[in-house]
């Protein structure tokens, strides 16, 4: 192999193992060879109501139509709980590990089946009908499964908030899909800290009003018993609501391309979109990627840190381990509370078999030293995974031979939002491991790589990461805007499904994912669009414009620098620095607030007036030697007051 860090497949991690490479090589063929044949096959891994006669069905170019299984009918919920029952009704489906570590929970299947059978009837009380928004605005608890699985239930299309976002993020994510239905808890914890979910809930109902869309019914889960606000007739409490109901309800026959869910995500421009997933494709993509690419047994312990308001909890916390009966772990709190150890201790309470976490969680874990990883055993762990962002090889190293004692295989999961499910990925008994390559393509994705100009490059390169072909669990629209959809993936290169990432290819045909291309940054494993931080700043009074990238940060991957334009007259101090970090965490919430901000007298522009966003991206890095031509700028002048007033001098 090519490159150094590689770490070839030992003979323990093939010996049980679901896939070795000769049937990767044989399967991956087969798959992007006759995807018909292939899917087809695979599709059956989900029961169906009525069983599918057509699999694919789908273009990337013209209007761009996606459809998978079309015929078949099915039911999320009734895959990932009922079908289970006779055979383990009493296995734990969800174990709750509270943020406190004496507070946890077992759920089983059967008790699953209760809970969400009852708060599925609940919403039906209250008139939720199939196709209707139902906004989930809740912590890490079992009752957002439990209300995830509900809306799939009846049919009702489910929108998770993530609990971090403030009432204007929140409010802005019930108006655009008319969401009238939300569920939430009185307060979210964290850390110890609490997490006021119903008050900014009630926030952000009101701006939702004034914007157009009126929440009707707002079912409040009891979490930490704090005190919040209440509106009588719109307010009402879960455990009171679910006691009134029956313990069973029959699922919703739903056609395999109706909606599932609805998942926001940032872009390089404007709001954020509504990424639209729909039912059948994406269950069968993610109960297959989970089972191969953690190699997950029956009976295994598994365990996704992820926040169930991104995609990596919707796919690898609830649909795709629940729909292969497996038993996953859900875990309330943070990294480093009570102690540094925390990940390492609950592996050993739970004798978690199967890891899967983001490379900002280990590099933090990493500087805090490796005493609190070696006092634990961690010996029940087989495989580790990484998702979110690219992984530093210092940090793979550290978590091959630091966490994993050597002994496991890691692997680093390349996907998407937009993609539903992995798309890139080592497979545990087949893969030889390079720390840092996301390495080869799952079955049936077809990976290219294209310079500026849309020339496809092979062999060795590094260029825009596209993919050429359908696989089933693709987002299908921007909820309410088809138009936008086309233009964002399908546009920049005709034909092929753009991800807004860099890419290299290396002799061995591994994938390096190298960041993105677009004006997204990733900040601690999150989403974030320059566009959103800039229009959260100049909605300050005293902002007259701004401009955002991103910078290499030690722990959180890539920071946040605003460069800042004051109204005439205002003061550039220390006092309205705090205030426009203050106001970029009440607009958005505290995953963008912003690492440094310069006062900047004039942004680096061309004479049409577009902002050189390279040469900011430069003097945020400290690398203002390499600025490259400014002479296209409007006045050149503006770069000397900026490289002078650089926040990130080293
Ligand atoms: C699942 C998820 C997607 C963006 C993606 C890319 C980055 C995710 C990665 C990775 C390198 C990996 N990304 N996994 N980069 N290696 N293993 O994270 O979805 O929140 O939509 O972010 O994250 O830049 O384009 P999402």
């Amino acid at each position: 192999m090519s490159e150094d860090h590689v770490h070839r497949v030992q003979p323990a991690w093939k010996k049980n193992a679901l896939i070795d490479n000769d049937t990767y090589l044989k399967w991956y063929t087969d798959s992007v060879k006759n995807p018909d044949k292939f899917w087809g096959k695979h599709g059956k891994r989900i029961d169906w109501f009525k069983p599918y006669s057509k699999v694919k069905n789908t273009a990337f170019d013209g209007k761009v139509s996606i459809k998978w299984f079309e015929d078949g009918e099915t039911n999320v919920s009734w895959n990932c709980i009922d079908r289970h029952l006779k055979k383990r009704g009493d296995q734990t489906a969800i174990i709750w590990e509270g943020d406190n570590p004496y507070d946890d929970r077992k759920i089983t299947y059967n008790e699953l089946y209760a809970h969400v059978c009852r708060l599925a009837n609940v919403m039906k009380k209250h008139g939720v009908k199939k196709g209707d928004r139902v906004t989930i605005y809740m912590p890490m608890i079992p009752e957002t499964a439990y209300a995830m699985l509900a809306c799939t239930r009846i049919g009702a299309i489910h929108s998770v908030v993530f609990g971090g976002f403030s009432p204007d993020a929140l409010a802005g994510r019930i108006d655009d899909c008319k969401s009238t239905f939300v569920i939430t808890a009185d307060e979210g914890l964290r850390g110890g800290k609490p997490i006021p979910l119903k008050d900014n809930t009630d926030k952000a109902i009101e701006i939702a009003a004034n914007a157009g869309t009126k929440v009707e019914k707002v079912v409040v889960v009891r979490r930490t018993g704090g005190k919040t606000g209440w509106v009588a007739g719109r307010d009402v409490w879960y455990h009171d609501e679910v006691a009134t109901v029956k313990a069973e309800c029959k699922p919703e026959k739903m056609k395999a391309e109706d909606p599932l869910f609805i998942l926001y995500t940032s872009g390089s421009t404007g709001k954020p979109k509504g990424v639209l997933h729909t039912t059948a494709g994406y269950l069968v993509y993610v109960s297959m990627t989970h089972q191969y690419v953690f190699d997950y047994h029956d009976g295994d312990i598994y365990w996704c840190t992820a926040d169930v308001g991104w995609v990596t909890g919707h796919s690898y916390i609830v649909y795709g381990p629940l729909a292969n009966g497996a038993t996953t772990l859900m875990f309330e709190g943070v990294p480093n509370y009570p102690s540094q150890s925390r990940f390492w201790e609950v592996i050993d309470k739970h004798k978690v078999n199967i890891f899967y976490t983001a490379p900002t969680a280990l590099r933090a874990l990493m500087g805090a030293g490796d005493s609190h990883v070696t006092k634990t055993s961690r010996k029940s762990l087989r495989v580790l995974g990484t998702v979110g962002e690219p992984i530093n090889p210092e940090a793979w190293e550290w978590y091959f031979n630091v966490v994993g004692n050597g002994k496991v295989p890691i692997v680093d999961t390349w996907w998407q939002t937009e993609t539903g499910g992995i798309l890139i990925t080592p497979l545990p008994g087949a893969t030889d491991l390079k720390a840092g390559s996301a390495t080869r393509p799952f079955f049936g994705v077809k990976p290219q790589l294209v310079d500026g100009d849309g020339k496809v490059l092979e062999g060795v390169a590094s260029g825009s990461l596209c993919i050429t072909d359908s696989w089933p669990g693709q987002m299908r629209t921007v909820y309410g805007d088809h138009e936008r959809f086309v233009q964002t993936y399908f546009s920049t290169y005709k034909g092929k499904y753009f991800t807004g990432d860099g890419c290299r290819r290396d002799a061995d045909g591994y994938y390096w994912i190298t960041g993105r291309v677009d004006d997204v940054i990733n900040v601690s494993g999150h989403r974030m669009g320059t566009a959103e931080v800039e229009s959260a700043l100049v909605s300050h009074e005293k902002v007259s414009e701004a401009a955002v990238v991103g910078y290499p940060h030690d722990i959180k991957g890539q920071g946040i620098y605003c460069y800042v334009t004051l109204m005439a007259g205002e003061k550039p101090d220390e006092e309205l620095r705090k205030e426009l970090v203050a106001h970029v965490r009440k607009d958005i919430g505290a995953i963008a607030t912003p690492d440094k901000i310069q006062f900047a007298p004039g942004l680096p522009k061309t004479r049409s007036g577009k902002i050189m966003r390279r040469i900011l991206r430069k003097i945020a890095e400290d690398d203002f030697a390499a600025l490259g031509d400014t002479s296209t700028l409007a006045d050149p002048a503006v770069v000397d007051d900026l490289v002078a007033n650089r926040q990130n001098k080293r």
